[in-house]
C-alpha cells in the first residue's frame, strides 16, 4: 500500500505520517510539500531516513510535478492535508487559499482519476458548516449540515469538499472527506490559539484574546484525528462525509486561563483586543456517525492532552525559537501590532 500525503510537513500532515508509519510497517508514504511558512521538515526528522518514506518540496499546484510523482509512485490512497490553514491570514489575503486550497485541490483530483486510486481523502473542516448560536447548545453540525461558510479559509474548504463530491459524482472517483472540529498537539504552528498562547505565556508576552474571549470551539488532540483518518481510509464508504470531532466544547478565555495555570503565570497577561472580523461563534460537531459506523470516539482527556502539549513545547523549544526568530515575526507584528498598543 503506497500513500500519498499531501502537506505532511505541517501539523496534521506529520503526525498523520507518523502515527501510520508507527502503525503500518509495511505501507510507502511519500509525501509531497511546498514548505510554506507552515511546513517545517523538522516535523519529520525522525522519518526522513526511512526506507518507506519519501519527501518531494513541490507545489500541488505543479501538474507536471504532481503527475510525475504519480507516475514513479503509483499511489493507491491519496490524502490530501495540504492548504493554507489559518482563518486570519486568510481574512488578509484570500488569493493564496483560493489557489492552493481549491485549484490544488483540482489538480491532485485530475492526477487521481488519469492515474487510478483506491481513494482520495480530503481532509475537512467543520467551518465549512459555519457557526452556532452560543445561547443554543443543544445544535451540534452533523454531516446533512447546510454549508454555510464565514470565511475566506472555510469558503475555499469549501469550494474544494464540493469538488471532491462532483469528481464522484461525475466521474465515479472513489473519494471520502472529513470534516474535523480544532485540533491541538505537537508541531502546532505558533499562530493557532492554543500553541500561541503557549509560547506567549511561556516568554511572558501578552495574551491577545479575540472580543471578549467568549467564543467556543470544539478541540480534539491530533492523535486521535490520525486515528479516525486511518479509520476512513480502511472502512470508510466512497462518497461519504464523515465528521471527526472532540466531544470537547471550551470558551477560548477557558482555554487561555488554564494554560496560565498550568504554567504558574499570571491572569493579568490577559489582553482582550480588537475582534477578528466575521469570527465565528461556536462550532460543536455531532460525532453520531463515526461512532455509529465504526465505534469511533475521541479518547485523548483533554486537561491531560492540553497538559502533554504544553510539555512538548517546553522540552521542544529550540523548534518554536527558530520559527519566532524568523519570518513569522514580521506576521505577528501586523496581526497583533496595532492590537496590543
Ligand atoms: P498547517 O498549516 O500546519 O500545514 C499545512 C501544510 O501544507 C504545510 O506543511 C504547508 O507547507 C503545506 N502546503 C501549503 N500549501 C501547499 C501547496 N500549495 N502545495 C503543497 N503543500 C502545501 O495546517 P494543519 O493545521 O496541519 O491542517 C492540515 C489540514 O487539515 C488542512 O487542510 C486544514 O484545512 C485541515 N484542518 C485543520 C484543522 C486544525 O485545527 N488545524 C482542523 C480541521 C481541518
Ligand atoms: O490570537 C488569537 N486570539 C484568539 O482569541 C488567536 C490566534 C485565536 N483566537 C480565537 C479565535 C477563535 O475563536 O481562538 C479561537 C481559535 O482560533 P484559531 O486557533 O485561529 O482557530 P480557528 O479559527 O477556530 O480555526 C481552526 O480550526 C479549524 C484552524 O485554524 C483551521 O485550520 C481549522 O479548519
Amino acid at each position: 500500500m503506497t500513500i500519498l500525503v499531501t502537506g505532511g510537513a505541517g501539523f496534521i500532515g506529520s503526525n498523520f505520517i507518523h502515527y501510520m508509519l508507527e502503525n503500518h510497517y509495511d505501507y510507502k508514504l511519500v509525501c509531497i510539500d511546498k514548505l510554506t511558512y507552515a511546513g517545517n521538515l523538522r516535523n519529520l526528522e525522525k522519518v526522513l531516513g526511512k526506507s518507506n518514506f519519501r519527501f518531494v518540496k513541490g507545489d500541488i499546484c505543479d501538474r507536471e510535478l504532481v503527475n510525475k510523482i504519480f507516475e514513479e509512485e503509483s499511489p493507491d490512497v491519496v490524502i490530501n492535508f495540504a492548504a493554507e490553514s489559518h482563518v486570519d491570514r486568510s481574512i488578509e489575503n484570500p488569493d493564496v487559499f483560493l489557489m492552493t486550497n481549491v485549484l490544488g485541490t483540482q489538480v491532485l483530483l485530475d492526477a487521481s482519476r488519469k492515474y487510478g486510486v483506491k481513494r482520495f481523502h480530503q481532509v475537512s473542516t467543520d467551518e465549512v458548516y459555519g457557526d452556532l448560536p452560543l445561547e443554543r447548545r443543544d445544535l451540534k453540525f452533523t454531516e446533512e449540515s447546510p454549508l454555510k461558510p464565514s470565511s475566506p479559509y472555510s469558503a475555499s474548504k469549501t469550494a474544494a469538499d464540493l469538488l471532491v463530491l462532483a469528481y464522484h459524482r461525475t466521474y465515479g472517483l472513489p473519494v471520502t472527506i472529513s470534516r474535523c472540529s480544532n485540533n491541538y498537539g505537537p508541531y502546532q504552528f505558533p499562530e493557532k490559539l492554543i500553541s500561541l498562547m503557549i509560547i506567549n505565556a511561556f516568554n511572558n508576552k501578552p495574551l491577545p484574546v479575540y472580543g471578549d474571549g467568549k467564543n467556543v470551539r470544539d478541540w480534539i488532540h491530533v492523535k486521535d484525528h490520525c486515528e479516525a483518518l486511518n479509520i476512513i481510509l480502511q472502512k470508510g464508504k466512497e462518497g461519504e462525509v464523515y465528521n471527526i470531532g472532540g466531544n470537547n466544547e471550551r470558551e477560548n478565555i477557558e482555554i487561555v486561563k488554564m494554560i496560565l495555570k498550568e504554567l504558574g503565570k499570571p491572569e493579568e497577561l490577559i489582553r482582550f483586543v480588537k475582534d477578528r472580523p466575521g469570527h465565528d461563534k461556536r462550532y460543536a460537531i455531532s460525532t453520531a456517525k463515526m461512532e455509529k459506523e465504526f465505534g469511533w470516539h475521541p479518547k485523548v482527556d483533554f486537561e491531560q492532552g492540553l497538559r502533554e502539549t504544553i510539555n512538548w513545547y517546553l522540552e521542544n523549544r529550540d523548534w518554536w525559537e527558530e520559527i519566532i526568530n524568523g519570518e513569522y515575526m514580521k506576521y505577528y507584528e501586523r496581526m497583533y501590532g496595532e492590537r496590543l498598543k
